[in-house]
């Protein structure tokens, strides 16, 4: 070797010397390419079951909007998303038909939490890929890494958030609901839409060359294993089968298809209830009473006492500067009316009873509100999101809806709003406010 050579040599190993160390791709544990052995990954497996979450999804979004949208936003003291609530759905929520949000919130969880074996299935197809090398290759590539960080992140954070709520863990998290589950709805729309744009022309090649649903037909002892060499998704050293593809799917279909079960059976009457083993307020077989339906927030935890609702309490009315208070005797002096309506909850809960009591729009007659008043209710319950809102003017002008006095021929339970609660066709149950104690009529 030559001097010069010697020389060049030593240069290019002082520049190498010089260039930032890059931590090389570990080639141990999961981070070899033959650490992931199962024969049922492939691109047609992770294709399958992207396919079988996208209208699951769709339904999730558009009645997660719905929901959004029947707490009419717009209105009032409605705004829950922090100050940046916008009206985009320029609706006043309909009410009827008078199951509509127990339909749309039904199908809202039912879509959620159908989806979480399917997803965790779906990572578990590619959890290759976590620890595929090099981790940076180019823009474009670190581009599509950061939207499925996005995707996966924003995924699990809706789903774990939802199943809180419905489960009612949420107090110890320390943030609102509603906002942190719009926002992370925002964000997985946005990386879900690149995610197809990217991902839609390899599920379409996939399908064609492998048949959408062929591998479907194959028993374990037919079924093959991906050529590693065309599908990156595919291990390199595939292990025997212990299950079959449709076999590994059955079983999640069969796990989605429980969480579905278990918790939406809480809409059903009867004892057939008793299967909503995941819904902590689904399993009374009720009614074994008039008041035997499920409570979403007592008057303990509200912090309302059988003081503030004795006889003293009065049904502040009002539109503009003038005040009307009338006692629990001046309401059942009115003309009383009975509706069997629901209240469904954005838990995905609907109980369905017979309300009692006086009409909204006999009450804005009163109080000598305009015809197309809207009303902010207040409770007696002090602070809280659920404490106060505002009903639009045909949620008003509904012949259904009541300050309902008694539900099933008896008073109101104190759990249940005694002296007084909103009772709206198709509101979401939150803005069926509970012992009310103001309402303040407005032109909107
Ligand atoms: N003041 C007040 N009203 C309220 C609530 C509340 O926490 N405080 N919860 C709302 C929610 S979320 C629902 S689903 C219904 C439930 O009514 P129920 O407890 O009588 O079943 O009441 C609504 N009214
Ligand atoms: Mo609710």
């Amino acid at each position: 070797m030559s001097r010069l050579e010697d020389l060049g040599k030593a240069v290019e190993e002082s520049e190498d010397a010089r260039k930032p160390p890059v931590p090389p791709v570990p080639n141990a544990g999961p981070f070899r390419r033959d650490f992931f052995t199962s024969p049922l990954r492939g691109r047609w497996l992770t294709s399958f079951l992207g396919s079988s979450m996208l209208p699951l999804l769709v339904i999730a979004a558009l009645t997660g909007f719905l929901s959004h949208a029947a707490y009419n936003p717009g209105l009032g003291s409605n705004d829950l998303t922090g100050g940046f609530d916008v009206d985009l759905y320029f609706l006043d929520w309909p009410t009827s038909p008078v199951w509509l949000y127990s339909l749309t919130q039904g199908l809202h969880l039912i879509a959620g939490l159908a989806v979480i074996p399917i997803l965790l299935a779906k990572l578990w197809s590619v959890i290759p890929r976590l620890f595929e090398g090099p981790p940076v290759r180019s823009v474009a590539h670190s581009l599509e890494r950061l939207s499925v960080l996005l995707l996966v992140g924003s995924a699990i954070f809706l789903l774990v958030t939802g199943v809180i709520n419905v489960e009612y863990w949420l107090t110890p998290l320390g943030f609102a609901f509603l906002p942190a589950h719009y926002y992370a709805a925002m964000v997985f729309l946005g990386a879900l839409s690149l995610h197809l744009v990217l991902k839609l022309p390899i599920v379409a090649s996939t399908f064609r060359r492998e048949g959408a649903f062929r591998p479907l037909g194959e028993g374990i002892d037919r079924m093959r294993a991906s050529d590693p060499t065309i599908d990156t998704l595919a291990s390199p050293a595939p292990a025997e089968p212990t299950i079959s593809r449709r076999g590994m799917l059955g079983v999640v279909g069969l796990g989605s298809l429980g969480l579905v079960v278990m918790t939406a059976s809480a809409n059903l009457l009867g004892g057939v209830r008793e299967i909503a083993l995941l819904s902590p307020r689904g399993q009374s077989g009720g009614p074994a009473g008039p008041d035997d339906f499920l409570v979403n927030k007592t008057a303990e935890l509200a912090g309302v006492t059988e003081d503030m609702t004795g006889p003293d309490w009065r049904l502040q009315l009002s539109a503009g500067s003038e005040m009307v208070e009338l006692s629990r005797e001046d309401l059942l002096a009115m003309d009383q009316y009975t509706e069997h309506l629901p209240i469904a909850c954005v838990e995905g809960w609907t109980t369905w009873q017979d309300w009692t009591g006086v009409r909204l729009r006999d009450l804005a007659a009163i109080a000598a509100a305009a015809s197309e008043s809207v009303v902010l209710v207040e409770s007696i319950q002090e602070g809280g999101a659920f404490s106060q809102a505002t009903l639009a003017a045909n949620q008003i002008n509904d012949s259904r809806s009541l300050l309902a006095l008694k539900a099933n021929g008896e008073d109101l339970t104190l759990d249940h709003g005694f002296p007084a609660r909103v009772i709206v066709p198709a509101l979401p149950g939150v803005h069926n406010t509970k012992w009310v104690r103001k309402m303040k009529f407005s032109e909107a």
